[in-house]
């Protein structure tokens, strides 16, 4: 769909404009679509309990099925993702990505409609969301040059490319490990004026080549998550949205954009930290909250948690 999105008016914005997400933002068509063949597909696993999406204002239960026999009531899994992050930049062909996690399901919220949830059941909805460090998988799909389907299980990080003469996802990273040490720093550089000073300061140094690697270091940012982190994680490097003064929080969301890759990059040998504390312990109050993030190779992101330790 992204790839034919240019002949296929399927660029611009959803209902001409009109739709406007919880996060406030104009839908693009594309994020209205690539939301519903997600959950329709994850539906049709019958192992999802809930699933929570940055195009769904709240978490969406998702009905049992007793009748269909692979429906199966104890392995139920909650589903975190963004459908299709970065869709700022599909009319460009800017490359895109959908990022996903996925939880066990223990909490049992029998909500009859999701649209008109009681504060309890909106409370166990959310309840059933965890922090990073229970996630049991995570991974995303980069729609770029090639087709990747990255993720990890706990043991590693396996990357597949898509073939499409075959339609198959062939195994072609058996085994991504980040470089510890590196010379990219992937950030929106306009924002640095108003950075926390530690991040500023050390980012100050990498350009220098004054950093405790003694690196020159380069910047690359396309400002589009998944590309950013796919190229860290295989060139190694250090990618992020810090806090800043606008936004104490920085911009990407905890459960289907921080967690998720923060496990993946922990899983390759990385790092990934607000700057004072490891992203993946942080426990989600609000299933749409932002989180500062800077993660990567570890060295690089160890000399940033240093600097706010001395700050
Ligand atoms: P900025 C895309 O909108 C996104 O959520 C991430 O994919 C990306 O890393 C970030 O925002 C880019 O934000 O403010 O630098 O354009």
């Amino acid at each position: 769909m992204v790839k034919r999105s240019q002949l296929t008016g399927l660029t611009g914005l959803a209902e001409g404009g009109g739709s406007i997400n919880i996060q406030g933002e104009e839908q693009k068509q594309l994020d209205v679509m690539t939301n519903e063949v997600l959950k329709r597909a994850l539906r049709f696993t019958g192992k999802l309990g809930v699933l929570a999406s940055e195009e769904e204002d709240v978490p969406v239960d998702v009905p049992s099925r007793k009748t269909d026999v692979m429906f199966d009531e104890t392995s139920k899994y909650v589903a975190v993702f963004d459908p299709l992050d970065g869709s700022s930049n599909v009319d460009a062909g800017i490359p895109t990505g959908t990022i996903f996690g996925i939880f066990e399901h223990e909490e049992e919220c029998v909500v009859e409609n999701s649209s008109d949830m009681t504060e309890d059941e909106m409370k166990c909805l959310v309840n059933t969301l965890k922090p990073g460090t229970d996630l049991i998988a995570s991974g995303y799909c980069l729609y770029s040059s090639s087709c990747f389907f990255v993720m990890t299980i706990g043991n590693g990080v396996y990357g597949f490319t898509l073939d499409e003469n075959i339609g198959e996802f062939v195994l072609s990273h058996p085994n991504i490990k980040i470089p510890p040490t590196s010379k990219i720093y992937s950030f929106n550089e306009a924002n640095m004026p108003q950075w926390d000073p530690p991040m500023r300061s050390t980012v100050e140094k990498w350009r220098l080549g004054t950093g405790a690697s003694g690196n020159q270091f380069s910047s690359r940012y396309i400002g589009s998550m998944v590309g950013d982190v796919h190229r860290t994680l295989l060139y190694g490097g250090v990618f992020g949205y810090p806090s800043d003064k606008k936004n104490k929080n920085g911009k990407l969301r905890l459960l289907y954009e921080g967690a998720p890759m923060s496990y993946l990059m922990e899983q390759a040998g990385g790092l990934s930290t607000t700057g004072t504390e490891r992203v993946l312990e942080i426990v989600p109050e609000e299933v749409h909250q932002r989180v500062p993030i800077v993660m990567g190779s570890r060295d690089d992101v160890q000399e940033i948690i240093d600097a706010y330790k001395n700050a």
